[in-house]
Order: structure tokens, then sequence, then C-alpha cells
């Protein structure tokens, strides 16, 4: 049976190890300068249907290869976007060929980012709509469940070990699609993000509370335009201002009661992913010589938030 192994034990990372552990072996991954030695990673897990104390066991990756089996390994990559690439360094040397690595970052620059870094490993992509957060070191929350899509993200990765990965994971419970064309449910999530986050971080209010600030308001509509028009660029797709703002619309819905992962790190004097997601599309936007001057503004006002530009 696949061992699953876990990079980035936060709340999301912690969700899967708990809830995979039931079924597979799991292993966390411990920083690359770690001691050899295992050590136990404890953490409680609460649902709707209760708290449950998982004990599971946290390796340094050069112990690795003593825990590699003949069904592989399974990399689950669950670190913050800026984080991804360094993360990946750390581990490479003791990843055995062909490992298969699931990348859950938001934004998209750092999946690219990574394609191009690692190309010798087959990499999906994941988009999860579960909802997870610690409450402290030792206490993680499964606030929401979701569905989460799998998919191909380079060159060596397939279809056929796309739908392998979405059974394993759904041994978990959570529910698990594989998705053909993953890069467009990556871009339908930076839209979304890229519109809400930074937005709550610079105001400072939950997801709901946006539909009661003129500052966000007034700008809504002209913010989704910028972002369908490089969207519909980048992917060939035909996504009208209208249309983005009403899936955005449905989200800021669902989730009104949110803290966003962007004003949760503001609000911890944390670095934020405002470069892997409003910087991407600006990036993208200049490649394609779209014009995005309300995006721009953004990036640069969560950057100014950021604990470096502090002092
Ligand atoms: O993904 C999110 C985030 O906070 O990063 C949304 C969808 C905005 C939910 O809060």
């Amino acid at each position: 049976m696949t061992t699953v192994v876990i990079l980035g034990a936060g709340a999301l990372g912690s969700l899967w190890a708990a809830r995979l552990s039931r079924t597979h072996k799991v292993l966390i991954l411990d920083r690359p300068q770690a001691s050899g030695r295992d050590k136990r990673f404890s953490f409680t897990l609460q649902d709707s249907k209760g708290s449950l104390a998982y004990h599971l066991l946290r390796i340094a990756p050069s112990a690795l290869a003593n825990h590699s089996t003949d069904a592989g390994l399974l990399l689950l990559v669950c670190c913050k976007s800026y984080d991804l690439v360094k993360a990946l360094e750390g581990v490479q040397a003791w990843l055995p060929e062909g490992t298969a690595l699931v990348l859950f970052q938001n934004g998209l620059k750092s999946q690219h980012e990574a394609a191009r870094r690692f190309p010798h490993w087959p990499i999906y992509a994941a988009v999860t709509t579960e909802g997870a957060n610690r409450t402290s070191p030792a206490q993680v929350i499964h606030a929401g469940t979701g569905v989460t899509w799998i998919g191909a993200f380079n060159a060596l990765a397939s279809e056929t070990q796309a739908q392998q990965i979405a059974q394993t994971l759904s041994a978990s419970g959570l529910q698990v699609q594989a998705q053909s064309d993953i890069s467009s449910r990556l871009w339908q999530k930076l839209a979304i993000n890229a519109v809400i986050n930074p937005w709550t971080a610079l105001l400072g209010c939950r997801n709901g509370e946006l539909r009661q600030a003129s500052r966000f308001t007034d700008s809504y509509g002209a913010l989704c335009a910028e972002i369908a028009s490089i969207m519909n660029a980048a992917t060939a797709s035909h996504w009208t201002a209208a249309e983005l703002q009403h899936l955005v619309d449905g989200v800021i819905e669902r989730t009104a009661l949110n803290r966003s992962s962007m004003l949760q790190d503001v609000q911890a004097g944390r670095q934020t992913e405002i470069e892997q997601i409003t910087g991407f599309l600006v990036e993208q936007a200049e490649r394609l010589g779209i014009d995005c001057p309300r995006n721009r503004e953004l990036l640069q006002a969560v950057l100014k938030l950021s604990p470096e530009n502090h002092q």
C-alpha cells in the first residue's frame, strides 16, 4: 500500500495526515536539517463529530529511504506557496525517483516554478475547498467539508495516475475527484482568491463583510473585468466580468464568516501569498500586454502590509 508523506503539516496537511492515517501509513516530513531520529507529531483534529488525537511519525527527509515500500511514496505538499520551491529543494536528495508530488498551493506561480525546477518528478496540482484552520500548534479544526480536485500538471504526470491518486486520497473519507483539465480549476480558484483575499486583508474584514464595504463594491466589477480578460487571454477561455463576479459572489456567500487566509496571515504578522496570487496575474498581464491598474494597486497595497515593510 502506498505510503503517504506530508510536506508542510499546517492545518490542511494535518487534516490529510489524520484522515489518511486510518487506512495508510502516513509520515510527516521534518525540516531537512532536523536530526535523523524519528519523532512523534501529535495533534487533535476537531470536526463536526468531535475531537480525536493523532500521534503520527515525523521523520527527517534523510530517513525516507528506510520507509520506502514497493508500492512507493505519495508526497502531499501542503506548505505555503512562497515556501514551495525551497521545501522541495530540501527533500529532493532523498525522494525516490518517480515519486508523485501533489501540490496544494494557492495561486499559480509556485506550481509553475516547481514544474520548471523539478521536471524529473510526476507533478499533480490540487484545488481544494476543504476548510481547515489551526487554533494552536496542536489543535486543528476541520471547519467545512468541500471537494478536492487532482490533475496532472507536468509532462511526467498522467490522467491514469491522477485517478489512482484521487482513489488513494478518497480513503480519507473526504471527497476527491480526478480532473482532466486542472488548469481551469486552478485559474478559477486564483481569480476568486485575487478578488477576496487582498480586499479582506486590506479592509480587515470577514469575507461576507465585503458586501457592505463601499471601497470594495465600487471597484468589484472593474476588478472582475481585469481578471477575466487576463484569464481569457492566458487560457483561451471566455469569461465575462459578470460571470466571474457571479462565481465570486457565490464564494463570498458560502464563506461569509471566514477570515480569508490572507487576512489571517496579515493579522498574524506573517508573509502573505499576494505575489503568488495577484503578482502572478500582473506578470501574466504584462506578458500578454493587458492593462491591469486595479490588480497593480492591490499588489502594492498588500505588499505594504508585509512584516518586512512594517518597521
Ligand atoms: O480560499 C480562500 C482563502 O481564504 O484563501 C477563500 C475561498 C477566499 C475562502 O476564505
